[in-house]
């Protein structure tokens, strides 16, 4: 079974720390064919089931972080989650956190590089979303 890999690349963005302050949106189908719960991901965050594809969503290379926390925040219209592999190959997952059973991942210390993202949902079922990458 096809699982969430890393390696693979989604639709590449390029911006800095300072350039997301002001939010940006990237609408996005969320859903997928591979389950998490599959797959034996060691979450550093939340851990919890979805569907995922097998390529990233989107892999961002965000640069000058420095000083900033950085969210990845969804607004769906079905349950979605969301699961962000780092440039340092950490896993992290989140299902519900933004409301509206929507997910949100803010990284207090966040490090340049690439974010690979992936936007899911937890019951398989595929929407219309949209992305939000912010830094405060
Ligand atoms: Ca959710």
């Amino acid at each position: 079974m096809a699982c969430p890999d890393y390696r693979l690349y989604g639709t590449e963005y390029s911006f800095s720390g300072q350039q997301a302050y002001q939010a940006i949106g990237f609408p996005v189908a969320a859903g997928g064919s591979s389950r998490l719960s599959s797959c034996g991901i060691r979450f550093l965050s939340d851990t919890g089931d979805g569907y995922v594809t097998q390529a990233p969503d989107f892999t961002f290379t965000i640069n000058k972080l420095s000083g900033y926390q950085l969210e990845f925040r969804v607004e769906s219209e079905c349950d979605a989650v969301l699961v962000i592999n780092t440039g340092d190959a950490n896993w992290y997952y989140d299902d519900d956190d933004a409301g509206n059973i929507d997910p949100q991942i803010r990284l207090t210390r966040p490090s340049e590089g690439i974010y690979d993202v992936w936007i899911g949902t937890y019951d398989g079922k595929t929407c219309s979303a949209r992305l939000i990458v912010e830094t405060f």
